[in-house]
């Protein structure tokens, strides 16, 4: 099929893009990477009259540090963030998840920012964002605001995001003191596809005991969720000391899996339970011995 006709504009710059959006009133759609956009217009589930892509604004594609932490542009592709060496030095749970985002493909044009926007509940790198507390950039013609990422999912696909502003960074927040240990998983049919059940989260140590827990399910409800009951009780607990089927118990708290045509609820829960408290268990064991 063919996406209904449409205008198509290609800003040099934010100012311009948002006068564009603001005078659409509603009618346009950002185009970033258009790797979940162009199926949407060619199966006519989209019809913006009018298209701004982003691709030709440099600033949206920079990746740098500042006070306090770390600023990725929406633009930054996910292919250059897997490769970034400041994401693999200081997001490496970021990287982690990006290398199961999609395929080699789909990675050299889709972009942070897109991933972010589209709030797929399924996607990793809001999941990603939420466990490490990072903050999404806006620019409107109204001027550029911050909010952070448990407030800016929704819902499926909805988002804090209005239909004139334009999500231009994700902040990072440097991460809690201590040595910092990754938890992640993801489950899914084939390399590529989108996850049935997914966490994405760092440890913090001190020593041999855990003082910070960040962790958020992907694939688990309407949105990305925090695992705020895990959370609380393994900070405090010492590595040799948590009991993994315990902790699984508390993150599945507030989690709303759902059946799909991939998979039923309940078969998303029983793997999401077993697989947190293996990942847990080995995640531990492997920093007790270490
Ligand atoms: C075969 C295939 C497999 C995939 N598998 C996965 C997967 O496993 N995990 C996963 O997370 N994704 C997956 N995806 C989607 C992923 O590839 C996309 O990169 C991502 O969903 C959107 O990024 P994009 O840059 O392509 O955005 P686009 O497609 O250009 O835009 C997506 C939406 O976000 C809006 N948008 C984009 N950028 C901005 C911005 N800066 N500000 C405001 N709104 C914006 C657009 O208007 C549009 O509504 C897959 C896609 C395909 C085709």
């Amino acid at each position: 099929m063919k996406p209904a006709p449409f205008d198509y504009a290609r800003p040099a710059s934010l100012d311009e893009a948002a006068r564009l959006l603001a005078e659409a009133g509603g009618g346009a759609s950002v185009i970033a990477g258009g790797q979940t956009l162009m199926p949407l217009l060619n199966l006519r589930m989209s019809q913006p009259f009018l298209l701004v892509d982003l691709g030709a604004i440099p600033e949206l594609r920079a990746v740098e540090r500042h006070t306090g932490g770390i600023r990725v542009g929406a633009m930054a592709v996910q292919n250059e963030l897997l490769g970034h060496p400041l994401v693999r030095s200081d997001l490496p749970l970021l990287a982690r998840a990006l290398g199961h985002v999609g395929h080699h493909q789909t990675r050299s044009r889709g972009t942070i920012g897109g991933s972010i926007a589209f709030a797929e509940p399924a996607a990793e790198c809001p999941a990603v964002a939420l466990a490490l507390d990072a903050r999404v950039q806006l620019h409107s013609v109204r001027g550029m605001r911050q909010v952070a990422m448990a407030d800016f999912l929704h819902g499926p696909y909805a988002t804090a995001c209005a239909f004139d502003e334009i999500v231009t960074a994700l902040v990072f927040p440097d991460p809690p003191a201590g040595e910092r240990v990754e938890v992640f998983f993801e489950v899914a049919r084939r390399p590529g596809d989108f996850a049935l059940t997914g966490l994405a989260g760092e440890l913090h140590l001190d020593g041999g005991t855990i003082v910070a827990a960040r962790l958020a399910w992907f694939a688990m409800g309407h949105t990305a969720l925090r695992a705020r009951e895990a959370e609380a009780a393994l900070v405090g607990a010492a590595l040799d000391e948590i009991e993994p089927e315990a902790i699984a118990a508390l993150a599945l708290a507030g989690t709303a899996p759902f059946d799909d045509k991939a998979a039923s609820a309940a078969y998303r829960e029983t793997v999401a339970r077993r697989m947190f408290a293996r990942t847990l268990r080995e995640t531990c064991a492997g920093r007790a011995m270490a």
